[in-house]
């Protein structure tokens, strides 16, 4: 029983890491943006035409203020 807990706190714990570094995970080359290859692989059957929208400023990267403006309440990347 105590162990059930001990691992469902876990869970809880890495989850709620894994949402606020969500970006800095995709981020595979480390260079504080997105690329359309780190974006798809980070988000699994998503449509590439979703990461146009998101780069707003149209250069080819999301950064990190378009990729927070995606994921706020009204963005592109809400969660439903
Ligand atoms: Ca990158
Ligand atoms: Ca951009």
């Amino acid at each position: 029983m105590r162990k059930t807990t001990m691992t469902f706190a876990a869970i809880l714990a890495t989850a709620s890491i894994a949402q606020a570094s969500n970006m800095a995970e995709m981020d595979a080359n480390a260079d504080g943006a997105l690329s359309v290859e780190e974006f798809t692989a980070g988000h699994e059957g998503v449509d590439p035409a979703v990461f146009t929208e998101v780069d707003t400023n149209k250069d080819g990267l999301i950064d990190p203020s378009e990729y927070d403006a995606a994921t706020a309440e009204d963005g592109v990347l809400a969660e439903s």
